[in-house]
């Protein structure tokens, strides 16, 4: 092991450095020559669509848009690694739990499906066709099809998220936990509520012309690298761009474009915030009341004055409801509630204002860090307050942009991936298809642990994604896989879900995005929706990375005829056959997906429409709604603050620069300046000094939940960082297990993994390893 090295970074986001990152990566994976030309297919008319985020393309059709973390994410999935037989053969499964996350992923690609074997613990090649009889034995043998868990992660494109959800619904449940349930499910509870939409209602183009852009809890720098581009060009333009974030992100401080040879040669680049506040963490509610209540103030005043009012009280007449309830409850909220909450000042919220004030037109955008709190939804329909006191919805430069994460995970729901399916939509699919789809909602990801665990649950299936790792509570979730009969991975790469497995479990080797996928009518392509609801093909170019890989597509449906077989009338190998086939019968269920296979031709592909923004408004109410919260004191950390006599801080776990989710690519994280290490707690000076530690000093990490299960991970270097005090910050994965699993957001059920309440000890190296069963050792022990 390389000794970590912590030393802050002092250059801007993108220029050199990233160029440098990505030649490095494309050799580690040995992809140098065919590197250029995949990354050149990447994002363009007739290429894939870049597997890394969700964040669109200008029309899919511009020219090559370099972008450092989409390059990582196309070099790990056309990496000339591979995972094969001998590999299995001689690391049982035990030796294969001890390696690293990073170590499992830098094996390469998985080759052939896989079984395992208990007698001698090692996984043995299967074939195809053993497999799906072995998935269908295990389901029909089911007492109930609720018995029986279908997980997808969002980067199954629209024709296999289509047909899993046909299938699972054919076999009989809506047991569908899915990645958003631990991402943006808030953004859709919150606004579907307000707006009547839960999708952003932004395009592009409205960057172009919004005169400010507030960012809450995103860190683009890393996550959304080419959403940095649109950053530029409005600050080159002279728009405010505002970031709320408790840590200073570079990406939001400074970028080079590395397209920019000027900006390049000169080793310039450009500012993107105009102005950066660092709230407490999740006290982003309190700051977002302390705008509004400023921008009210400023309406009472003009109104007093007889100047023109500050607030569009047109819009609000013509378009919304509770205008006047909720502008009561701002009224007669405290200042200093906001200020201690939120960790601002009056006049720093006062400053916000103004900026909110003098734009004509406002976009918000948000991330995880406002979707992983109890008061999650709240946050984002505070959100959503703000943009309606000046009719900032629906309108150009103007809108709500929750801001996806996986590159189909929109477009995965819109498929209807969902545990909570709307009546309607079963009714046409039942016609459809001629079935009678179950009405009763479904488990989503917490739920599902739950069933597992609790023995509710025997049959895990997942359609990509890392659930192992992905959720809350690491042990609970190794102990519900475990407890089940069988576990199935539909899967790219090795990681920790296939070790931490059930009594009988598969691993099916797929295709990825950057590869031909060949059916009888000749190659295919998929489809995808990006974050502001562009539909657009794209098309495999690579070779496939072994000749035993199936399409997502295929898999889903010969599971879907092995385990139905005659009960259903699906004609499941003639849809694959021809993917037009499936974006037919996708026409069929969705009206807004009329004439798909002609449209999704037109290079850029088409939008999907938004009633929000057009301003028709399909709520409850029939209006967009103002909806009033309280500053809630009464949340998992006010509690533990209130109970423990420790000094109780704020953990929000998140992502560094080199990971991809659970998938590790490297272990650094260039902007926050560090290098080597992945068990790092980010730490304000004051706070390192009120503990009597230092920087590079080694501390355990304990949670303090309510169920009274002790959740402990240990040896983390903390690194000063200019957090708010009382506030920390740690990579996910390895801090999973200190997110109670009973921890959730309000209405959503997100785990609440950005804002944990814990506790700091001095590491104690002799202290017991606490509750870790060899499977996941590596992902928390490090
Ligand atoms: N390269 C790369 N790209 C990715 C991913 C990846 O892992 N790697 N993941 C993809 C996925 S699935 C998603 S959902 C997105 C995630 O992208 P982001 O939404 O950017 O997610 P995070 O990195 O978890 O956290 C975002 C920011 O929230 C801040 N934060 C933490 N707590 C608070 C708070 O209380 N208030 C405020 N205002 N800020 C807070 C953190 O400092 C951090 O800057 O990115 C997608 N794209
Ligand atoms: N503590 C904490 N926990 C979190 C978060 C957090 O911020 N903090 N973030 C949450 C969020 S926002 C999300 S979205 C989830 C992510 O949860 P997941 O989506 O479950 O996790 P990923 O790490 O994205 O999944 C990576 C795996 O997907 C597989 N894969 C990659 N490409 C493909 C493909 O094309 N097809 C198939 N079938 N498989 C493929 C590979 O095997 C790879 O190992 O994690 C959540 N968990
Ligand atoms: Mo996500």
């Amino acid at each position: 092991m390389s000794t970590p090295v912590i030393k802050p970074y002092a250059g801007p986001a993108g220029g050199w450095g990233a160029l440098r990152s990505v030649a490095r990566h494309l050799l580690e994976q040995g992809v140098p020559a065919l590197g250029a030309k995949t990354l050149l297919s990447a994002n363009q008319p007739d290429g894939f669509d870049c597997p890394g985020c969700a964040w669109p393309d200008r029309e899919h059709a511009s020219t090559f848009e370099f972008c450092e973390n989409g390059a990582k994410a196309v070099a790990a999935e056309a990496t000339k690694r591979r995972v094969t037989r001998e590999l299995f053969a001689r690391e049982s499964v035990e030796r294969l739990a001890g390696y690293s996350d990073h170590w499992l992923e830098g094996q390469g690609r998985l080759t052939e499906p896989m079984r395992y074997d208990a007698a001698s613990d090692h996984y043995v090649p299967v074939s195809w066709d053993e497999a799906f009889a072995c998935i269908a034995g295990h389901l029909q043998a089911l007492d109930s099809p609720d018995e029986a868990m279908f997980y997808t992660s969002g980067r199954a494109s629209n024709e296999a998220a289509f047909l899993y959800q046909l299938f699972v619904r054919e076999y009989g449940t809506n047991n569908f936990p899915d990645c958003s349930n631990m991402c943006h499910e808030p953004s859709g509870v919150a606004m579907t509520a307000q707006l009547g939409v839960g999708k952003g209602t932004v395009t592009l183009e409205d960057f172009e012309h919004a005169d400010a852009i507030f960012i809450f809890g995103q860190n683009p720098g890393t996550n959304h690298p080419r959403m940095l581009g649109e950053l530029r060009e409005a600050s080159k333009r002279g728009a405010a761009i505002v970031a709320f974030n408790p840590m200073r992100e570079r990406g939001l401080e400074r970028f080079a474009d590395p397209q920019d040879k000027l900006e390049m040669l000169r080793n310039g680049d450009t500012r993107i915030a105009s102005d950066y506040f660092q709230p407490r963490i999740g006290g982003d509610l309190a700051a977002l009341k302390g705008i509004v209540k400023h921008v009210l103030e400023a309406d009472a005043r003009a109104l007093a004055e007889g100047a023109p009012r500050v607030v569009d009280l047109e819009f609000i007449a013509a378009h919304t409801t509770g205008f006047e309830a909720f502008a009561a409850e701002i009224a007669a909220e405290d200042w200093a509630l906001i200020e201690e909450e939120s960790g601002l000042t009056r006049a720093q919220l006062a400053r916000a204002a103004e900026v909110y004030l003098r734009a004509g037109s406002v976009i918000c955008c948000w991330g995880m860090g406002i979707t992983q709190h109890k008061h999650a939804v709240a946050t984002i329909q505070m959100i959503g307050n703000l943009l309606l006191l000046r009719g900032n919805i629906g309108r150009r430069g103007a809108g709500a942009c929750p801001v996806r994460g996986h590159s189909n995970v929109q477009g995965d729901r819109t498929m209807g991936i969902s545990e909570k399916p709307a009546a309607a939509f079963l009714d046409r699919l039942g016609e459809v298809f001629g079935f009678t789809p179950p009405r009763k909602p479904g488990c989503d990801v917490v739920g599902a642990i739950e069933a597992m665990r609790d023995g509710r649950a025997k049959v895990f299936v997942a359609l990509g994604g890392n659930f192992a790792a992905a959720t809350p509570d690491t042990h609970a979730t190794a102990e519900a896989l475990r407890g089940c009969a069988l576990t199935v991975h539909i899967t790219t790469k090795l990681n920790r879900s296939h070790l931490v497995h059930g009594r009988d479990a598969l691993i099916l080797p797929c295709l990825g995005r950057t590869e031909i996928d060949l059916q009888a009518a000749g190659p295919q392509s998929v489809t995808v929706e990006d974050s502001m609801s562009m539909v657009h093909l794209s098309s495999g170019m690579n070779a496939p990375a072994s000749r035993d890989l199936l399409s997502e597509p295929a898999i889903v449906a010969r599971m879907a005829a092995a385990t139905l077989g005659a009960r259903s009338r699906t004609r499941w190998a003639w849809l694959v056959e021809d993917y037009d086939r499936i974006r037919d019968a996708i026409t069929r269920v969705f009206d807004d997906f009329h004439d798909f296979n002609a449209r999704v031709r037109v290079p850029g592909g088409f939008r999907l429409p938004n009633a929000a923004r057009e301003r028709r408004w399909t709520t409850r109410e029939g209006r967009a709604v103002f909806i009033p919260h309280a500053i809630s004191r009464d949340t998992p950390v006010h509690r533990a603050r209130a109970t423990s006599a420790e000094h109780v801080f704020t953990l929000a776990t998140t992502r560094s620069h080199d990971q991809y989710n659970t998938t590790i690519y490297g272990l650094d994280d260039r902007y926050r300046g560090v290098r080597g290490e992945r068990r790092v707690l980010f730490i304000g000076d004051d706070d390192i000094a009120m503990l009597r530690l230092r920087a590079g000093d080694r501390v355990d990490v304990r949670s303090l939940a309510e169920d009274g299960v002790e959740r402990v991970v240990r040896g983390f270097l903390l690194v000063a960082n200019d957090l708010p005090r009382g506030c920390l910050a740690a990579y996910y994965p390895e801090t999973n297990p200190l997110v109670p699993l009973s921890s959730l957001a309000d209405e959503a059920r997100t785990p609440t993994s950005k804002s944990i309440p814990v506790v700091l000890s001095r590491h104690d190296a002799t202290a017991a390893p606490v509750r870790i069963s060899r499977d996941i050792a590596a992902t928390v022990t490090g």
